[in-house]
């Protein structure tokens, strides 16, 4: 059996997907579509009952879910792949750093900004609360831009970071469109543009986001 991936494209199962397409391993792509509140349903809580994509079944048919988790578990099943930098290692350190950054500081804020209802009242209360989400995700994306070594966020080069930040980088309804085009965050943007054009994720980025 090989791996699966339970998602949508333009999701946080782009983080998954590509990191197994880095690794060079098989897998198959479930779609869980969104629009249609799919990860709400019954068939896909009972895979992850917490109702959010991605999931991932193992090849041994057990089930992970958190993207975070999701990527350390394959850095670590192929480390072959360089997803990580060296066991021990400051760099496999920082590497740790970002990606529980982005999991606990920004992806929370992604939630209130594209469902603001499920934490305020309908109306005003909910409008005025995206619009913070927004602004909370821009400033923890700010710091993150001030510490990319170039091109890859660790000095170390390439890891499993630098896939997790590109996936938050294309949600722009989430971040702000014009925020975005006045060009704030121009390492974040070539980083992701170097995700992008990796031999391995490339055809996965588009399908995911083609030229967007
Ligand atoms: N803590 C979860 C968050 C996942 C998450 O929020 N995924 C979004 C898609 S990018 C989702 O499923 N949203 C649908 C919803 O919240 O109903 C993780 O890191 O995997």
């Amino acid at each position: 059996m090989s791996y699966v991936v339970y998602g949508d494209l333009r999701s946080g199962a782009f983080s998954s997907e590509a990191a197994l397409a880095e690794a060079g391993v098989s897998y198959e792509f479930h779609t869980v579509p969104l629009e249609q509140n799919a990860q709400k349903a019954p068939e896909f809580l009972a895979i992850n009952p917490t109702g959010k994509m991605p999931a991932l079944k193992l090849p041994g048919g057990e089930i992970m879910t958190e993207s975070a988790a999701i990527l350390l578990t394959i850095a670590e099943r192929h480390p072959d792949a360089g997803l990580l930098p060296p066991p021990a290692s400051f760099g496999r350190a920082r590497c740790y750093r970002w990606i529980a950054y982005l999991a606990s500081e920004v992806y929370p804020m992604v939630e209130i900004s594209d469902y603001p209802e499920r934490f305020a009242p309908l109306g005003e209360a909910a409008v005025a609360l995206r619009r913070k989400a927004k602004a909370r995700i821009r400033e923890r994306l700010l710091v993150l831009e001030k510490t990319i070594a170039g091109p890859w966020l660790l000095e170390t080069g390439f890891s499993a970071a630098d896939i997790y930040l590109a996936n938050f980088s294309r949600w722009r309804n989430s971040i702000g469109r014009e925020w975005l085009a006045e060009g704030h965050i121009p390492k974040i943007t070539a980083l992701a543009e170097a995700v992008s054009q990796r031999p391995l994720i490339a055809p996965v980025w588009a399908r995911h986001f083609g030229r967007d």
